[in-house]
């Protein structure tokens, strides 16, 4: 049994992964910014597991120092930290694109996955032990046009995932990053800003990735031997060779 915090787990790739893990009886801490959805996930999963949950935004440093400082000494050790919080933001051309749009993407993405890892981090090299399961996009291995802002975060995540696993192998700590394509959460929805019409077309003639996929393949990695570190894993659709190919009936 392992204790294991998820960022992000109030929906989407975020909530499916604490749901697996909760039931393959770890003891999962779930962070997120909605108090009342944070809420009935805990109720939900108290049923198979301890469940603790703290809610923060991972944009705000101050934040994510005070819920991460608050856990109760029982919820410190934190074996895994899955860092599944992040967003996309709009689909324009660099020229219209919106810069708030740009700054939530970057401060989640990218600025709120390192302030929780810096937070998590030392204690797992106090213990030499840990795994840090970094969910990044195949937006970072195909840069497309009006997502240059969001692949340009996602690759970032990938060489921070490199960059830990350079820092952190001495200490033992697996370091595991995660490239989903196509996944049906409300993904699309964010990114269309609530246009339910236009984030449905994206997948529509195909069966697309759903957030229980991606959180088999992290469970996979989770419960892999001390000695295995699976640390690139991308996961398409079927229907689907990069960002922008998709084969639909
Ligand atoms: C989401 C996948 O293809 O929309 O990270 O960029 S894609």
């Amino acid at each position: 049994m392992k204790t294991i915090l998820v960022t992000g787990a109030t929906s989407g790739i975020g909530k499916s992964t604490a749901e697996l893990l909760a039931k393959q009886g770890n003891r999962i801490i779930i962070c997120g910014r909605r108090n009342e959805v944070l809420e009935s996930i805990k109720t939900e999963l108290s049923a198979f597991t301890e469940i603790f949950s703290l809610k923060f935004d991972v944009r705000n440093l101050e934040e994510v120092e005070t819920a991460i400082n608050s856990l109760p000494e029982e919820w410190k050790n934190i074996d895994v930290l899955i860092n599944n919080a992040g967003n996309a933001y709009g689909l324009d051309p660099l020229s219209a694109g919106k810069t708030d749009d740009w700054d939530s993407m970057i401060d989640g993405n990218v600025k709120g996955l390192l302030y929780v890892s810096k937070m998590i981090i030392p204690g797992m090299k106090e213990r030499n032990s840990g795994h840090i399961v970094n969910i990044s996009s195949i937006a970072a291995r195909q840069t497309y046009a009006n997502g240059v802002v969001y692949c340009a975060t996602k690759k970032a995540v990938d060489v921070i995932s490199e960059g830990m696993r350079l820092e952190l192998t001495e200490f033992g700590i697996k370091v595991t990053n995660i490239q989903p394509g196509a996944v049906e959460t409300d993904f699309s929805l964010v990114r269309f800003k609530g246009d339910n019409e236009r984030a449905a077309t994206v997948y529509a003639g195909y069966d697309p990735l759903k957030a229980e996929d991606i959180a088999d393949s992290i469970a996979y990695c989770v419960n892999a031997p001390k000695h295995v570190c699976i640390s690139d894993m991308t996961i398409y659709p079927t229907a689907q060779a990069e960002p922008r190919t998709i084969y639909r009936k």
